[in-house]
């Protein structure tokens, strides 16, 4: 058992800014809360570790900020979760209906198969409550996928969101055994850095044999350009 833990979930949370996904991390990871908004900037991570079925699993969970400008930052952690977790806020409409929106992102960026999770935080809040239950529970059930109510005030309901996402994603990692718990499939975030770092590499060094004589053809994966190197050794592409 490596480093005390059998399974190693890196989960990750996303919805519009000002929903609670910190303050759902602080309950969650060191059940505390606060009242004032957890500026988060770009992303965040807390570990806790639990005990699920004689199992011990160490939650990895990122926090993401929810603003526009951050969205590519977010973008490469959804590609290392196992599971992703979309909140809203029950006073808040909006933030409601763009749950739809983060789900399009999970589409385009996570691993296929990722498990999903919608949140509708702020639960205690009642009589500001403007998106019921039932509402949005009709809307996750055509996706298949879990919804749950929480509240970070009153930490209800946030111990059984974080333990039902480990649970579904131990249950899916025993059934699918992998060489690790905690890889996923496709290539790691490591390997297409590698690889981008190959291409760009191979890209300059064309260019600059490219620079040597005049006019000439460069050929990048396999993808083929004619152009002339100039006095100063940089290479233009003509045009037309
Ligand atoms: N009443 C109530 N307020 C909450 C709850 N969760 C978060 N908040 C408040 O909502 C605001 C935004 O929370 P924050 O965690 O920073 O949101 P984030 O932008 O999604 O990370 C803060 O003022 C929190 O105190 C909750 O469950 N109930
Ligand atoms: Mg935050």
């Amino acid at each position: 058992m490596p480093d005390g833990y059998d399974y190693l979930f890196k989960l990750l949370l996303i919805g519009d800014s000002g929903v609670g996904k910190s303050c759902l991390l602080l309950r969650f990871a060191e059940d505390a809360f606060t009242d004032s908004y957890l500026s988060t900037i770009g992303v965040d991570f807390k570990i806790r570790t639990i005990e699920l079925e004689g199992k011990t699993i160490k939650l990895q969970i990122w926090d993401t900020a929810g603003q526009e400008r951050f969205r590519t930052i977010a973008a490469a952690y959804y590609r290392g979760a196992h599971g992703i977790i979309v909140v809203y806020d029950v006073t808040d409409n909006d933030s409601y209906q763009n749950v739809k929106g983060w789900l399009t992102e999970i589409d385009k960026y996570a691993t296929e198969g990722v498990h999903k999770l919608i949140l509708g935080n702020k639960a205690d809040l009642v009589e500001r409550k403007v998106v019921q239950f039932e509402t949005a529970k009709e809307f996750a059930d055509q996706l298949s996928i879990p919804i749950l109510e929480t509240s970070a005030k009153t930490a209800a309901g946030v111990e059984d969101a974080f333990l039902a996402m480990a649970k579904q994603i131990k249950e899916s990692v025993d059934s699918n055994p992998e060489p690790s718990s905690s890889s996923k499939s496709g290539p790691s975030g490591e390997l297409i850095m590698f690889l981008s770092l190959l291409a760009v590499i191979s890209f300059v060094f064309s260019v600059s044999v490219a620079a040597q004589s005049n006019p000439t053809v460069v050929c990048v994966a396999g993808q083929c350009i004619q152009g002339y190197s100039n006095i100063t050794g940089a290479y233009s592409i003509p045009s037309g």
